[in-house]
């Protein structure tokens, strides 16, 4: 670094601007930025990059860049978002930065072939590329894969899982129907568990890992594993988002018959769909293609700008049931299903109000009279039933001779509508476990000689507020990320080791303290969450207290400190805790952490639902009772069934090979073309490609199997020249193109080239026939 040279400096918008060193002091140097409306930047040693000495020249593979850093990594993603590039190489690694807008080139049909068989860097960054290298793997290599997608939400996991998806049912499918049943099972899932919020119109609210099986190479069947459905958003969403797609598509896009069956009308009209947007502000022009749709709720028609999600729902009801046709979902079981969703939004009109007299209970309100007659019906539940588990509860007393006594207890008006939400989201929760288990059903294999499996989950989160879905969803966060350094870092690391390179070791942070934080038996957040769960007055007060004094002195773990809290209010130490994650502190505000734990619903309630007399209804109720219960009556945890399934995923991950697709959101608006660096940047440092740069600038980016170069050369090789080993051969080979000592290494099985030598790598790797012959001549030569 000396003055005068150019570089990258911080900057907090756009993450880095280049600039020219203009002074070096003992600790920090001064840059001034090429751009004139720049101010000067004055910045510690390990924050200023070297740039490349060409700034204006992208490159497919982030490695191939002579400095490997993180101004130039962002600055090379910038570039090709410009160019409508968004997918971008570090070594293995796909970056996936959202267009925010259709690229139909990328992703047409003549693509799908395109990619087909090849390796890796033969064609432009695609995902296609990482789908077909997952299943070269798993073919060549015998051994199922994953391909795990990452990243904030509306990154675009769930467009890329969806492409990889399509590329290997379109190309390695047997053209049955099983492929594309695969392909059409997202709608569905999508109806169901995806919904409107700030970040994201479409955004999923739950994980899964959707495995594609193969016998003979060819597509056999598929299963999906779901994780953590988003309950909360069933009764409660805030105003700028919306429930669940599937409320929405029946109240606009239904035929008329469906929903006057169902007793739905405007969204305006349920209180689960009213809190948050259903007012769509239309111009005139807009209004009238809406009405197009005979049954379009007039209410709706008011000027503004078009929100595209309502004409949406429209066409997407359509969508829904072509997909569930196609997939071999029944009518009837379509309509069954809907029945159940419709019975929740009709719950959720049920209110209530003072008794009066001295019960202290509460009573359905008069106006919510026809939503309790029209909720049973549609859940096959008696009213009369329906209103004693909503208002009362049942509780038992050990009687004089040895008798069990069942008395009820009347339920305060809160208390009431606490057990309606807590029914309505079990109902939803259960029913979309069915709508899952259903669609395993429609591609189902025999046997399987092995599979691609690929994770779309949500990546690290932290809000203004973060409750106990943010914990489950970091401490999921922090297992993956642990998964990637040892997968990606160490076995690096290991490589070289064995090939005997001799590179310097690059450290790279261990969180497993973070993960038994959380997961340890006993000592664990969640075990001790758990204790607190089975305690007759648990209370999420009592948890935090037992957390802090369980983990005093733990680096991970401190009270909530006033400086890091939430803009809304200062929390007591017994009201949160603050847990430094590999990608940084995030506060936590334990209320709810005990009832969002459980995922047992009182008895009455269980009862009710379970001895329905709608079929799907009980079902979904018989299902969950046989999964449920330790220690104190009627508990089940949410916490530690998700640790059990982590367990078996990471199980899945560590016994496949895998790829990793890291998706970018580029800006906070959902625009196309705007390349927000700043926040960019952060997303990378989250992801860990940071660490990944570091330790491929110390070692060797670009490497190739001195048998594959070999066989290369071979059809062209004089007898002489065959009776080389390949080691040899290579060593004579690079001795013969010029190459320079310092570019390259090699080791036991391999040769290795540095950061930036990827030109001589490529050179090595594809050469012309003709020029083949020169360099094999010379190569003899050089022998002699
Ligand atoms: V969330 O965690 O589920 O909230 P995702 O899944 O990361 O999130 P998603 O894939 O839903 O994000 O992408 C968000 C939106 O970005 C999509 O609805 C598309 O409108 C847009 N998108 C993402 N990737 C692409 C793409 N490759 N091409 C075009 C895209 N549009
Ligand atoms: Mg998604």
């Amino acid at each position: 670094m000396d003055n005068g040279r150019i570089v990258w400096g911080p900057h907090a918008d756009h993450g880095f601007v280049l600039g020219t060193i203009t002074d070096i002091g003992h600790n920090t140097i001064t840059v001034q930025p090429t751009a004139t409306n720049v101010k000067p930047i004055t910045a510690s040693y390990n924050q200023v990059f070297p740039a490349e000495p060409d700034t204006k020249k992208d490159a497919d593979d982030n490695c191939s860049l002579m400095y490997l850093n993180e101004a130039t990594l962002l600055h090379n993603l910038r570039l090709r978002y410009k160019k409508n590039k968004i997918y971008t190489y570090v070594a293995n690694i796909l970056i996936a930065v959202n267009p925010y807008q259709d690229v139909p080139s990328l992703y047409n049909q003549q693509q799908v072939k395109n990619y087909k068989g090849k390796s890796l860097g033969v064609q432009p960054p695609h995902c296609y590329a990482i789908a077909d290298k997952a299943y070269r793997d798993m073919k060549v290599l015998s051994m199922s894969q994953s391909i795990i997608v990452s990243g904030e939400s509306g990154a675009g996991k769930t467009e890329n899982t969806k492409f990889v998806l399509r590329y290997l049912a379109d190309n390695y499918g047997a053209g049955d129907d099983i492929d594309k049943r695969i392909v059409q099972a997202n709608p569905i899932l999508e109806a169901f568990g995806n919904a409107k919020t700030m970040r994201n119109n479409n955004s999923s609210r739950f994980g899964k890992f959707v495995e594609i099986h193969f016998v003979k190479g060819k597509v056999v069947g598929g299963f999906v594993s779901h994780y953590l459905l988003e309950k909360s958003r069933i009764v409660m969403q805030n105003s700028r988002e919306r429930n669940y797609h599937i409320f929405y598509r029946l109240c606009c896009g239904a035929p008329d018959d469906v929903r006057t069956r169902l007793h739905l009308t405007t969204p305006d009209n349920f209180r689960y769909l009213r809190n948050g947007c259903t007012q769509y502000f239309l111009t005139d022009v807009e209004a009238s293609k809406v009405k197009a749709f005979s049954n379009f709720p007039m209410q709706h028609k008011k000027k503004g700008s078009l929100n595209d999600i309502l004409l949406n729902d429209y066409k997407d009801y359509e969508r829904l049931l072509s997909s569930m046709k196609q997939i071999g979902i029944s009518h009837q079981d379509m309509m069954d299903i809907f029945q159940v969703v419709a019975g929740v939004l009709h719950l959720g009109n049920i209110t209530f109000e003072e008794a009066g007299g001295s019960s202290g209970g509460c009573m359905v309100s008069e106006e919510s009279k026809t939503s309790v007659k029209i909720t049973s019906d549609l859940l096959g539940l008696e009213a009369n039933s329906l209103t004693e588990a909503l208002t009362t509860r049942s509780m038992r007393s050990a009687g004089e001779t040895n008798t069990i006594n069942l008395f009820r207890v009347p339920l305060k008006q809160a208390q009431s509508s606490n057990a309606r939400e807590a029914l309505a989201k079990a109902i939803y929760s259960r029913l979309f476990d069915h709508v899952v288990s259903r669609i395993n059903q429609c591609f189902p294999f025999k046997s399987s000689q092995g599979y691609i499996g690929i994770l779309d989950i949500a990546g690290f989160e932290y809000f203004e507020v973060n409750s106990f879905e943010q914990f489950c969803i970091n401490y999921c966060n922090e297992k993956l990320q642990q998964f990637f350094n040892e997968r990606v870092l160490r076995e690096e690391q290991e490589l070289y080791a064995k090939e005997g390179l001799g590179v310097h070791e690059v450290t790279y942070a261990d969180n497993q303290d973070c993960i038994d934080l959380i997961e340890a038996s006993r000592v664990g957040i969640l075990d001790i969450l758990d204790e607190e769960n089975k305690l007759p007055a648990s209370s999420d007060n009592h948890f935090t207290s037992v957390v802090h004094s369980k983990h005093k002195n733990h680096f991970r773990i401190s009270i909530p400190r006033k400086s890091q809290l939430s803009n809304h209010r200062n929390l007591r130490d017994d009201e949160g805790f603050l847990i430094r994650h590999f990608a940084g502190a995030v506060c936590y505000q334990t209320v709810q952490f005990v009832e969002k734990n459980n995922d047992a619903l009182h008895n009455s309630l269980e009862q009710l639902v379970s001895s329905s007399r709608n079929k799907l209804v009980s079902q979904i109720f018989e299902n969950s009772k046989t999964t449920s219960t330790k220690g104190k009556l009627g508990f089940i945890s949410v916490g530690n069934k998700f640790k059990t399934q982590l367990g078996q995923l990471l199980e899945k991950l560590n016994n496949t090979g895998s790829s990793f697709i890291r998706c970018i959101k580029p800006n906070l608006s959902m625009q196309s073309s705007l390349f927000e660096g700043g926040q960019i940047l952060s997303q990378l440092q989250c992801s860990g490609m940071v660490s990944v740069l570091d330790l491929m600038q110390g070692g060797f980016p670009s490497r190739a199997q001195f048998s594959v170069v070999y066989n290369m050369y071979k059809s062209i090789m004089p007898e002489k020249l065959k009776r080389l080993d390949p080691r040899l051969f290579c060593k004579a080979l690079f001795k013969a193109l010029g190459l320079d000592d310092n570019d390259f290494k090699f080791g036991l099985t391999k040769v290795f080239f540095r950061p930036g030598k990827f030109a001589e790598f490529d050179q090595l790797m594809r050469f012309d026939p003709e020029n083949l012959k020169i360099l094999i001549k010379k190569v003899e030569k050089w022998l002699i």
